[in-house]
């Protein structure tokens, strides 16, 4: 069992790694016992930090929802975390690389539901029905393990690598039936990196919205309405240097930016 000093250690590293932009190894080498439970713990305290500094949260990540992420991490289980107001960037602006340690980006679909849901969807027809907004998005990972050297416990207590998010305009809620279908390529200065299909993600995008929201209803939270849902990313995240320029071109919308 870890102790509660332990358990809160880790949240105080965590959170200066953040803030100094300094990189850590992983806990679960360092603790035997830090196991997935523990890991809630520190998400928690990292959570409830960032509600008092004044931050809002304004929805949740689900990530390793694809094989290809799980593969590039090496760990083979969905996670989720928070994602705070600051953390959001409005497309078709800079990426500003003083804000990230060792970033990666990973193309995602994003959604946003019309109403407050506090218990798990029973039906697919139900979750439609709540649906305001189902669109592309863009997340840039910042894990603060060196080299995203990290297991399960550890990425969850790190709030799954959470960096910044930019949100796409193109909403494809009447397009249900070909959003798993939807491509995307990724090119980083020009060159065609990876390509995928939004069905990466648990076969569906909207099952990782029915997966968060089973995990939030758990824990005694909801997903609110107008809250953001990253599903999860689509293809293997490539790393980012500064003075790249990452096109992720979906059907009918590129979300584009330089790294500077
Ligand atoms: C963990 C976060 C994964 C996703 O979309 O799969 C994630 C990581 O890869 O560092 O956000
Ligand atoms: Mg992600």
């Amino acid at each position: 069992m870890m102790t509660t000093e332990s358990i809160k250690q880790i949240a105080k590293e965590l959170s200066a790694a953040k803030k100094e932009r300094r990189l850590l190894g992983a806990f679960t080498a360092l603790y035997p016992d830090f196991d997935l439970a523990a890991a809630h713990q520190v998400q928690q305290i990292l959570f409830e930090e960032a509600l008092a500094s004044g931050e809002r949260i304004i929805g949740y990540k689900m990530g390793l929802t694809s094989r290809a992420k799980q593969m590039d991490v090496g760990v083979f289980s969905s996670i989720s975390g928070f994602l705070v107001g600051s953390s959001a960037l409005v497309k078709g602006t800079p990426v500003d690389s003083k804000r990230f340690r060792q970033p990666r980006v990973e193309p995602e679909v994003a959604v946003v539901l019309n109403r407050t849901i506090d218990r798990p969807f029973t039906t697919m027809a139900e979750l439609v029905s709540c649906l305001a907004f189902v669109g592309p998005a863009a997340e840039l990972l910042d894990s603060r393990y060196e080299n995203y050297q990290f297991k399960l416990p550890d990425v969850v207590a790190d709030n799954t690598s959470a960096g910044a998010f930019i949100l796409g305009t193109s909403n494809w809620v009447n397009r249900l039936d070909e959003v798993r279908l939807m491509g995307i390529k990724i090119k980083k200065n020009g060159v065609l990196i990876d390509t995928g299909a939004a069905a990466a993600t648990f076969g569906d995008p909207l099952l990782s919205v029915v997966e968060l929201v089973s995990e939030l209803s758990k824990r005694g939270n909801k997903l609110e309405a107008g809250q953001v849902v990253l599903t999860g990313g689509v293809t293997a995240a490539p790393l980012l240097s500064p003075g790249d320029f990452v096109e992720l071109i979906w059907p009918g919308e590129t979300i584009s930016f330089t790294y500077v």
